[in-house]
């Protein structure tokens, strides 16, 4: 796990020198998810597979830029899901961005997941490794990530970050965003997944949700890419993630570029949701 760690690390490394170059502008392609990728979304993905496909214990890569999984050594024991650079789209307007990675043993499944990762580029570059009970934060200074210090998050926290637009929210889930901000809760959402989850478990808990909505009645966010190693991290950190009603580590996806409605915080906003989910 260490050569894995190394290699995300270095990637990262490259990946912020990436992002600091002028933009680049878009590319005439599209990701599985339909979505038009950036230069920068394709340069990001070349940086992490080339860096990853190096690690003997690697045995396949799946990107979330890619349509299918790639063997890199077929004597590997991880499988690798990540997300290149997750909101690629704000670096336009010089907002933070993200990577994240999960590390599988056997399959895609989130009952599989052994460690996960995510790398946030803002004013600093930061790094959130969940590995054997812990979730260790470290900071980018002079060309090294230095830890820094285990994160834990609070039974209850200030911070609401509701994902999704709001006129396609099912009025129950309306309901409940709405009942948070009456309890004193802070708005906290950039639409980068990562750099708002990374807010909510530096500043002790809160709630990230992207719920089903009419128009994304499976959830925007992938399973594979995004929502399993952020429900590792939160799961390890003492709070909780679900889609609703159930752990979201307990599914398995068809695809390996399913989504799932998805909800991450601390115990007393997870249970406020459950609450909610219970009768729909
Ligand atoms: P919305 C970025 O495109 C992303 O995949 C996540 O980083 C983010 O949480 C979400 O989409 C934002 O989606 O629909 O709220 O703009």
């Amino acid at each position: 796990m260490t050569e894995i760690l190394s290699a995300i690390q270095k990637s990262a490394i490259r990946i912020k020198k990436a992002i600091d170059v002028k933009d680049i502008g878009y590319s005439q392609e599209q990701n599985s998810s339909g979505e038009t990728q950036l230069q920068l979304d394709i340069q990001c993905d070349l940086i992490i597979e080339e860096e990853l496909s190096h690690v003997f214990s690697v045995h396949t890569l799946a990107s979330e830029e890619k349509e299918d999984a790639l063997l890199v050594n077929k004597e590997g024991k991880y499988l690798i899901g990540f997300d290149p650079l997750d909101g690629s789209s704000l670096v336009d307007v010089n907002l933070s961005v993200g990577s994240i990675f999960g590390i599988y043993s056997g399959s895609f499944s989130g009952k599989n997941l052994i460690a996960s990762c995510y790398v946030v580029y803002g004013p600093r570059v930061e790094l959130v490794f969940a590995y054997e009970g812990k979730v260790k934060l470290y900071l980018l200074q002079s060309g090294e990530f230095e830890y820094v210090k285990e994160l834990r998050l609070e039974e209850k926290g200030k911070i609401n970050a509701p994902g999704g637009t709001q006129q396609n929210w099912e009025p129950y889930h309306k309901t409940m965003v709405d009942g948070l901000f009456q309890e004193g809760y802070r708005l906290r959402y950039s639409g980068g997944m990562v750099p708002d989850l990374h807010q909510i478990l530096l500043k002790g808990g809160g709630l990230f949700s992207y719920p089903c909505t009419s128009d994304k009645p499976e959830g925007k966010l992938r399973q594979v890419f995004e929502v399993f190693p952020f429900a590792f991290i939160f799961e390890l950190a003492g709070g909780g993630a679900i889609d609703g009603k159930e752990n979201l580590l307990l599914q398995t996806p068809k695809h390996v570029h399913d989504t799932s409605p998805c909800f991450f915080g601390s115990n007393y906003e997870i249970e406020r949701v459950k609450s909610t989910y219970a009768s729909v």
